[in-house]
């Protein structure tokens, strides 16, 4: 078998190491560098700027999560927006909800659009639906120029280096708070307790001190870094925790119990926030 490694550093001290059958694309985007690799533990594996953003095998556990639990939030979701997420996996969970009439997808890069319809159709797959509008624009200014029009925003960025910096300030998120309406809801994903304590404290903050009511929660996303993986959830009226079934079908990870499971923090993580 091959002896190539593909290796996130995700700080200086850690790494997760995947074993390679097959370097299937390289490219360097306007934006970013993206790769595309088959994998023997976690099948295809999307790549950009050196950090695992998706694979396969374990897409499913983030995609849902980021979606799910925000979406289930707000009573009626209609009009839903995704900034980054250009893989299409979070608009694919978006347009599972029935109430649904409009996802548009916020994405910079192109060329990660492209390259998930290409090596990753099923997580691409919701692209092409009616319902869906993907615009490839800067998610800042999209949000900027967009007051008042969506029910959920949904923020699945790349780390806080690089093209996603300024997805992770307080200005961002108040601007958010305008593009939703009287009642929206909002949820970023916040990397992991384990290693990014700052980040998520910062976020807290910035999300409190926007929204009435915040809501940091947890998922296991194996091919993370440390595997603990965090979403910060903003929300102008509803409460997470009022939420009492499971609208959608043909979830593998999301179902009514985790979402309540999801809200509960471990100690160490609560007294962070
Ligand atoms: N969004 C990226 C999550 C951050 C992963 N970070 C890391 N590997 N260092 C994922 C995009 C999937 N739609």
């Amino acid at each position: 078998q091959s002896n190539l490694w593909f290796t996130e550093l995700q700080n200086e001290n850690l790494s997760i190491g995947l074993r390679i059958e097959k370097t299937l694309h390289s490219e360097v985007t306007p934006y970013q560098t993206l790769d595309v690799y088959e994998t023997k533990q976690y099948g295809r594996l999307l790549v950009l700027d050196g950090c695992v953003m998706t694979t396969d095998k374990d897409e499913f556990v983030y995609h849902e999560m980021l979606s799910h639990v925000p979406m289930h939030t707000h009573p009626n979701p209609k009009n839903v927006l995704v900034v980054g997420g250009g893989d299409g996996g979070i608009i694919r969970e978006v347009i599972k909800h029935p109430s649904v009439e409009r996802a548009v997808l916020a994405e910079i890069d192109g060329a990660v659009v492209e390259a998930s319809k290409k090596y990753f159709p099923q997580i691409a797959a919701g692209l092409s639906d009616p319902r869906v509008d993907v615009q490839i624009v800067d998610g800042i200014k999209y949000v900027e120029d967009h007051p008042d029009t969506f029910d959920v925003i949904l923020i699945d960025s790349t780390d806080p280096i690089g093209p996603a910096v300024g997805l992770f300030s307080k200005k961002f998120y108040e601007s958010v708070f305008r593009a939703l309406k009287s009642d929206g809801v909002m949820a970023a994903q916040t990397e992991s307790p384990f290693v990014n304590q700052e980040l998520i404290q910062n976020v807290m903050r910035d999300v409190r001190g926007t929204f009435p009511i915040s809501q940091l929660y947890l998922a296991h996303v194996p091919t993370y870094p440390t595997g603990m993986w965090s979403f910060t959830m903003g929300s102008k009226v509803h409460r997470p925790q009022d939420v009492q079934t499971c609208r959608v079908q043909n979830t593998r990870y999301y179902n009514a119990q985790v979402h309540h499971a999801s809200l509960a923090l471990p100690q160490f993580v609560k007294e962070l926030v």
